[in-house]
């Protein structure tokens, strides 16, 4: 990897993503994409290039990939599940419009791209304990059918056309940087930042529901990891499971009350977002990744609970 472009470089992934692989590759090999209204700001805007990449906007993409003669792009572009739910339309726009956009780019200027899935690729009859690599996948939400489709046509220009394609299903992504928008998810993000402002959370997942989950610093390491795997030794492609933990939000609570006595939570449940959840696996075998490429977490919930609390105190101290 020499070029990189991130595609959504200001969201929950790409803001620190762009930073990691700035630190790895060189301030001025990695290339922040953005659409207007969604511009680049401190950091992110002063620390390399950055330029114009509307996912929906196919010759756009094209210059940019010229100007800066990228050879990887990060295709971070997609609506979260419960905003997707909502406008149907535009997710298909944004996550496979988007990506037939980006794939023809890709095989015409010789690039490897990474577009992750997640753990919605997965839908209600797919076995919900260690739910296996190859398994049945048939969501029901418009978030989960983009997200298998961006699988497999990420598989299809691999095998039809040799463009280097990898991707992650990604669990929910806890992080005190950038918060998610519109996730079933999001509720692990949220509670610490009741808990730090000495708020009641008010959790709108029930009791028991467990999901997989994962620390952004571990998340960007798997995206870099995989996208610098051998490929000799990939089997897969597109849609490694991968995950660090798997709580309900009793367990979340718990690590937290531990460390802030007196925090309170209450359940009102948001009936979208439960039957999202209900429909996702509650734990991952991601077995394949660790396998084929190594993949191994360093955050469980405990010493993830502690960074959040400590760097999120300090954040919004400021
Ligand atoms: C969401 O909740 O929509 C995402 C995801 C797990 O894909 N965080």
């Amino acid at each position: 990897m020499k070029n990189i472009l991130i595609i959504g470089s200001t969201g929950q992934i790409g803001s620190e993503l762009t930073a990691e692989l700035r630190k790895q590759y060189g301030s001025s090999h990695v290339v922040a994409g953005y659409i207007p209204g969604a511009e680049p700001k401190g950091e992110l805007a002063e620390g390399g290039p950055s330029a114009l990449a509307d996912v929906t906007n196919g010759e756009q993409l094209e210059a940019v990939v010229r100007q800066y003669s990228i050879d990887t792009i990060y295709n971070l572009a997609a609506l979260l599940s419960v905003v997707a739910e909502q406008k149907p339309r535009l997710a298909w726009k944004i996550g496979i419009d988007g990506l037939w956009n980006v794939l023809e780019v890709a095989r015409q200027n010789g690039c490897a791209v990474f577009t992750p899935s997640s753990i919605g690729s997965f839908g209600p009859n797919t076995p919900h304990e260690l739910t296996p690599q190859d398994t049945i996948q048939r969501p029901r939400t418009i978030y989960g059918v983009s997200k298998v489709t961006t699988e497999l046509l990420s598989d299809y220009y691999h095998t039809k056309y040799g463009v280097d394609t990898r991707s992650v299903r990604f669990p929910g992504l806890i992080s005190y940087v950038t918060p998610p928008g519109g996730g079933t998810t999001d509720y692990a993000v949220d509670i610490f930042y009741s808990a730090v402002r000495g708020e009641k959370f008010i959790c709108p997942i029930a009791k028991g529901t467990r999901m997989d989950m994962m620390y952004m610093p571990d998340a960007l390491r798997a995206a870099m990891e995989l996208m610098e795997a051998n490929p000799d030794k990939l089997i897969h492609r597109n849609g490694f499971n991968v995950t660090a933990m798997s709580f309900a939000p009793e367990n979340i609570f718990q690590q937290i009350q531990r460390r802030v006595p007196g925090f309170e939570m209450e359940y009102q449940v948001d009936t979208l977002k439960q039957a999202i959840a209900e429909s996702w696996p509650n734990s991952l075998d991601d077995s394949a990744a660790r396998q084929e490429w190594g993949w191994h977490p360093n955050y469980g919930i405990a010493a993830m609970t502690r960074d959040m609390l400590e760097k999120l105190t300090e954040k919004l101290k400021k």
